[in-house]
């Protein structure tokens, strides 16, 4: 094989690309996000992802979550907007009504469960017009709707851990690990979206097979919930940059730096929290600003 296109993704890259906020501007001009998620056992993935986007400068944020779980979820967040939604047994039941919300992107899978529900929604979710980010529960039904995502003419973005990829690809962990940068290439180039393949140097991969490897982040990072702020961060940053690769890397960056961040100020990389993450977000943009 010929050597391929492969980037570490620097810091210097983050400052030059990381947008900026204009004078003449409102939140529309940062994009509204719709963020769909979460279940009865798993308030908390959908409302760490929503936090993360807004920390991120989504301009206005929706997240449509089982109506069980909305009082909870409305109550930890009070600058979401909420779109309650059919529920049974405390996932999803029901199909949302796409065309009574506006939107700019949408990112759906944190805390989702794994019902039939959750299958509807995702195959709906990808037939609009907007970028989408597929994580979490999302990714679970990768075989029902693959096929389909040649056909989006808005990117789609992934982000599996290799757990994830490895049942996406009936393949064992081990193998993900050893081919991570083949594998994450051949699925991109093959459906037409960009991979984000999670763990120490996550590699973002374009539809065009190009390579970004990221050096941020730090074993803080390998705790429940870490995985569902990314995404936040990757939904509010496609609204806010012209190139999609930009975004994704830049939110994968900025990611790990907050929890590197947070281990040298203060924290054992033991008790760093997904909170404590989205809580460092400000430090790392401030510092990149
Ligand atoms: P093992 O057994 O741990 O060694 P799943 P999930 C493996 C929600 N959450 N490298 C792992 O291996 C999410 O949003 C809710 C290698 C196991 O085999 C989802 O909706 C929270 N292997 C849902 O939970 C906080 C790795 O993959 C399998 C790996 C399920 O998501 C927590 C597990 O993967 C959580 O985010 C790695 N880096 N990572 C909340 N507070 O509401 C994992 N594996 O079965 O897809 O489950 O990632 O836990
Ligand atoms: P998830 O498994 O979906 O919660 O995602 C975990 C997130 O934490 C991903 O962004 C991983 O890249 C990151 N992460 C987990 N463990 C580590 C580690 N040991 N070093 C660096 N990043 C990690
Ligand atoms: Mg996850």
């Amino acid at each position: 094989e010929i050597a391929s296109f492969c980037q570490l993704w620097t810091e210097a890259d983050v400052k030059q690309t990381l947008p900026v906020r204009k004078r003449s501007s409102h939140k529309g001009t940062y994009g509204k996000a719709l963020i769909i998620g979460g279940s009865r056992p798993m308030p908390g993935a959908i409302t760490l992802t929503a936090k993360a986007a807004l920390r991120s400068g989504a301009g206005l944020l929706t997240m449509a979550v089982p109506d069980d779980i909305y009082p909870v979820v409305a109550n930890r967040i009070p600058e979401a907007m909420l779109f309650p939604c059919q529920t049974e047994t405390g996932y999803f039941a029901g199909a949302i009504d796409f065309a009574s919300l506006d939107v700019d992107a949408i990112a759906i899978g944190p805390g989702m469960g794994r019902t039939a529900g959750t299958n509807q929604i995702v195959q709906a979710t990808l037939a609009q017009d907007v970028p989408v980010v597929l994580d979490a529960d999302a990714l679970f039904f990768w075989k029902e709707y693959a096929f389909l995502l040649k056909t989006r003419t808005k990117p789609t973005v992934i982000t599996p851990h290799p757990g994830e990829l490895a049942r996406m690809l009936q393949l064992s962990i081990q193998e993900v690990e050893k081919h991570r940068f083949t594998l994450s290439k051949q699925l991109a180039t093959d459906y037409g979206i960009y991979v984000v393949l999670k763990g120490p140097y996550t590699i973002v991969t374009t539809p065009d097979g190009k390579q970004y490897i990221n050096a941020t982040g730090n074993p803080a990072l390998a705790k429940g919930g870490s995985g569902d702020v990314l995404t936040g961060i990757i939904v509010a940053f496609l609204m806010q940059h012209d190139s999609i690769q930009t975004a994704v890397s830049n939110a994968v960056f900025v990611h790990g730096k907050a929890a590197d961040w947070l281990v040298q100020h203060g924290h054992s990389p033991h008790s760093v929290l997904a909170t404590d993450v989205i809580d460092a977000l400000p430090s790392i943009l401030f510092e990149l600003r």
